[in-house]
């Protein structure tokens, strides 16, 4: 099964990834989260991004590409992934489509979470208070939802196009979120 969870910040996409990939053996694979590891680590790459991810500016799509690249490379990838927060833009939804034909495989669907702007933005600030996160202040959430509807918000479309995007309703508690999934999985024979 090789799938993608699409969603505004704080829809709770790395949430549920989490909990899917859990619960059908495969690995979740969140670019977000590489690079906080890596601003944590002080790698090149971590100094690279850091005051990007701060301000919730999109890391160029050369290099995150190529982190997708190496990361889908890797043994436990091979039978099957889930994406979270990648692909973001259009350039990324084609740098996938390249790396997939290469290993002669092709998406199997598409997860959109879809929650109300408050609601979000309640999520992230709750998630400042209890993390600290540098991009869950207020001013910088407004900017990555502005990104957001402007780049990746039409990546659904992109994808509709292909018929792989099944829309979840992401409001609820994470249990709810998760049963609506595990059903439209279930019924999608994955
Ligand atoms: P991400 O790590 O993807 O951050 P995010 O969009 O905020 O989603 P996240 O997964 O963390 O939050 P979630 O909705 O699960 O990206 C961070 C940054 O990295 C980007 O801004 C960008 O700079 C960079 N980046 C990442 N990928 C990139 C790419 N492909 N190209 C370029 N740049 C890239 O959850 C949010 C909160 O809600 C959590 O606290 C959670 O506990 C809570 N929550 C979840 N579900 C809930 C529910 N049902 N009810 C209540 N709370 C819930």
């Amino acid at each position: 099964m090789r799938m993608i969870i699409l969603g505004p910040p704080g829809a709770g996409k790395g949430t549920q990834a989490a909990l899917i990939a859990e619960n059908r053996g495969i690995p979740a694979i969140s670019t977000g989260d590489i690079f906080r590891a890596n601003i944590q680590g002080e790698t090149e790459l971590g100094l690279q991004v850091k005051e990007i991810l701060a301000s919730g500016g999109y890391v160029p799509d050369e290099v995150t590409n190529a982190i997708v690249r190496d990361r889908l490379a890797q043994a436990d990838a091979a039978s099957g992934f889930l994406l979270d927060g990648y692909p973001r833009t259009p350039g990324q939804v084609e740098a996938l489509d390249e790396m997939l034909a290469e290993q002669g495989h092709s998406l199997d669907l598409v997860l959109e979470l879809t929650v109300d702007t408050d609601e979000v933005v309640g999520r992230l600030l709750q998630r400042a208070q209890e993390q600290g996160r540098a991009d869950d202040t207020e001013e910088v959430i407004r900017k990555r939802m502005d990104i957001y509807a402007e780049e990746t918000a039409p990546l659904a479309a992109i994808y509709s196009e292909r018929n792989l995007v099944k829309q979840v309703d992401g409001m609820g508690s994470v249990d709810e979120v998760t049963a609506r999934i595990t059903t439209l999985l279930d019924q999608a024979g994955t």
